[in-house]
């Protein structure tokens, strides 16, 4: 608006706000005057002119404006600053652990891109949710996933862990070795005795995470598909004829009840989850939710339940991660507890897992050590994976009573413990055979499990050892093979029984954990005796016990068998040790081995409408005299190590993240401290 226009129509009305500038003051009456002192004046004099309200309101519009410019220019100046320091934090980090950058790209995937032909990434970013194509009524949690279904989601999620875990773990490997100390002796891990000439050769191995899951499955070979077939032909005559009940009488086409808890399901579980079984698995799973039931007035052994119930629950839970299997081995592992309950704390042989009652065998107050020393892992595992120490706390009070026993010869411990004053019985009588075996076998896979820290658990074992070596091993005649006998009062018996073949394995184990190179060669040595058990035979399978010729006659073998050890009942220990002795050296000749044992096994014990059987006679290759009974341990151990056995995967459970229980249930190895 021009002033003129303005003056013409007399002075602006005071109600509403009108400034006016126009060249008319400006230029002034008598020509133009452009000095400072006129403009001052000027400005002031128009000031003046303006109402009251006019100027508040250019006051206010003045201040207003003021502090909007201190606000703006005071974040800006953070927002630089924050920009200013974030490039040199960044060139500090590189600084202070140089190769941080590089190392990471190297083992871990690259930053993904939400890049619309990555679909999968675009999950992880915190959208919405797409609308799922119709609704599901009903509880969420009954909506149960396949676990293997969801490996890709696990992997991503992992990753995140793994570059925080691989940040951690750089600092550490630095700043530590782990030294295992034995008798002042100092073995480095890194020392161990594994032959190197024909050694598995294992992958690049980035790490655990990217590559369990990035890595080429390794292709399944003939062997093991042999050995998947003899599982399902034994898993056929369990669901025909004994399904849910403990063990298969493939001849009569029933079954047997031992504790009425379908343990040859139970024991099978994990063997089916390795063996790649889904459906099968999916079904005997159905069965644990809704069959299984421990609330049964019902006398279980602690050992036999602890480690083929108990074992077979935890390990099946690691490995599908199904928390089914870890509220059914809470449930069992809380049972069992009475029988703790003994003025020695030496637990009862014996519980009642409905009524809550302990109590040890009818004729005795005594317990096997074997049993009461062979249940750690599992109650070991069941603390950490609850938070319950009460589990830990009775199984490793058993082994620090029994660490301080008197009546141990160079570390062999006899066969019977007193529950009531927790002393040694039957003294002067010491085996690795029956009653006494997998004590040893507990000593060190304990000590692997925790992390190879408890030295108590690791002098036993050692003294064991030399004790075994000083006073039980000798040589057969003609072929001079290697055994381990037994002693009772001070005479040496040439008898071995076959349980005994866990020895070799449990021994390449502790070489392979960097024990004495020395283990080693005993276990090359036994594993071969072993071998000879079944090769010597005339059906190829070995009998329960033997006993060897410690002087040579004509016309006579290494092995000898008397008529009432002459039985087969599909045992494992030949072929766990097989097992191991190919993964610590590579060596073919123990595949070979345990091929010619699956044959025999089908040969002699296979049963065609379903199953397999124990055998009375393995002497007899034209009448075996089947005993009709499919054990759970066949399912449990001796297959699943014939599958692990002819297979080249050093990942299908690795023995430096797993060990297995002495019914072959692998349970992790604790990550060390
Ligand atoms: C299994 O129950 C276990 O391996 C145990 O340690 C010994 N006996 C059988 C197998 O022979």
């Amino acid at each position: 608006m021009y002033s003129g226009a303005v003056a013409a129509a007399g002075p602006p009305r005071r109600d509403f706000i009108s400034v006016i500038l126009g060249p008319e003051e400006a230029v002034g009456v008598g020509g133009y005057n452009n000095s400072k002192a006129w403009r001052r004046r000027s400005c002031w004099r128009k000031w003046k002119q303006l109402s009251r309200l006019q100027r508040s309101v250019i006051l206010f519009l003045f201040a207003f404006l003021t502090v909007c410019g201190v606000i703006s220019y005071t974040s800006m100046g953070e927002a630089w600053k924050s920009i200013t320091n974030k490039s040199s934090d960044d060139q500090r980090t590189e600084q202070e652990i140089p190769g941080l950058k590089l190392a990471n790209p190297a083992v871990l995937p690259a930053p993904q891109k939400a890049d619309a032909s990555h679909g999968d990434y675009r999950e992880l970013s915190p959208q919405k949710p797409p609308k799922p194509p119709h609704v599901r009524r009903g509880p969420s949690n009954l909506q149960i996933k396949a676990p293997w279904r969801d490996t890709r989601l696990k992997t991503r999620h992992d990753t995140v862990r793994a570059v925080e875990e691989l940040v951690e773990a750089d600092k550490v490997e630095k700043t530590e070795k782990s030294i295992i100390s034995w008798r002042g002796a100092v073995i480095e891990p890194d020392q161990s005795t594994e032959p190197p000439s024909s050694k598995i050769k294992e992958p690049e191995k980035p790490s655990s995470v990217e590559a369990e899951d990035q890595k080429e499955p390794v292709p399944i070979n003939e062997r093991q598909l042999a050995v998947i077939d003899a599982f399902r032909h034994a898993w056929k005559g369990y669901k025909d004829f004994a399904w849910g009940h403990d063990e298969l009488k493939p001849l009569s086409k029933s079954y047997s009840e031992w504790f009425g808890l379908g343990l040859t399901l139970i024991d099978a579980l994990d063997t089916m989850w390795i063996l790649g079984l889904k459906e099968e698995f999916e079904e005997a799973r159905k069965w644990v939710a809704n069959d299984l039931v421990f609330d049964k007035n019902v006398d279980v052994n602690l050992f036999e339940s602890t480690i083929r119930i108990l074992g077979g629950l935890l390990s099946t839970y690691h490995l599908s991660g199904d928390s089914l299997f870890l509220e059914k081995a809470k449930d069992i592992g809380n049972r069992l507890m009475p029988a703790f309950k003994t003025p020695s704390k030496i637990p009862y042989s014996d519980v009642n897992i409905g009524r809550g009652t302990a109590h040890p065998p009818r004729w005795t107050s005594d317990s096997t050590v074997a049993e009461v020393t062979s249940i750690q892992l599992e109650f070991r595992e069941l603390s950490r994976l609850t938070g319950d120490e009460k589990f830990q706390k009775a199984v490793d009070e058993v082994m620090k009573h029994v660490h301080t026993l008197s009546g141990k010869n160079d570390g062999l411990v006899p066969m019977f413990i007193n529950t009531n004053s927790g002393q040694f019985t039957h003294l002067g009588v010491y085996t690795l055979g029956a009653r006494a075996d997998s004590y040893y076998e507990y000593l060190l896979k304990q000590w692997i499990q925790g992390g190879r820290k408890e030295n108590e658990l690791l002098e036993d074992y050692m003294r064991a050892i030399e004790g075994v070596k000083k006073h039980l091993l000798q040589r057969s005649e003609p072929r001079k093979l290697t055994f381990v006998g037994e002693l009772a009062h001070g005479h040496f018996s040439a008898k071995m029984d076959h349980l005994v073949c866990f020895l070799p394995g449990t021994l390449a184990l502790g070489a392979h954990n960097g024990l004495a190179a020395d283990h080693m060669k005993l276990a090359e040595t036994l594993i071969e005796t072993c071998y000879q058990m079944y090769a010597q035979v005339e059906t190829g399978l070995s009998p329960e016990i033997v006993h060897f010729n410690l002087h040579a006659q004509k016309g006579h073998k290494d092995v000898e068998i008397k008529p009432a050890d002459r039985h087969n009942l599909l045992r494992p220990e030949t072929v766990e040790s097989l097992f191991y002795m190919y993964r610590f050296t590579g060596d073919k000749k123990y595949q070979d081995w345990g091929w010619e044992i699956l044959q025999n096994f089908n040969r002699y014990t296979r049963v065609p409408t379903g199953g397999y059987t124990s055998i009375n006679n393995v002497q007899n290759p034209s009448n075996p005299e089947p005993r009709d009974k499919m054990e759970s341990f066949f399912l449990g151990e001796t297959l699943k190590y014939m599958f692990l056995l002819f297979s080249d995967d050093i990942d299908l459970i690795n023995l430096d993240k797993y060990v297995f229980n002495t019914e072959a249930h692998p349970l992790p190895i604790w990550v060390p401290a």
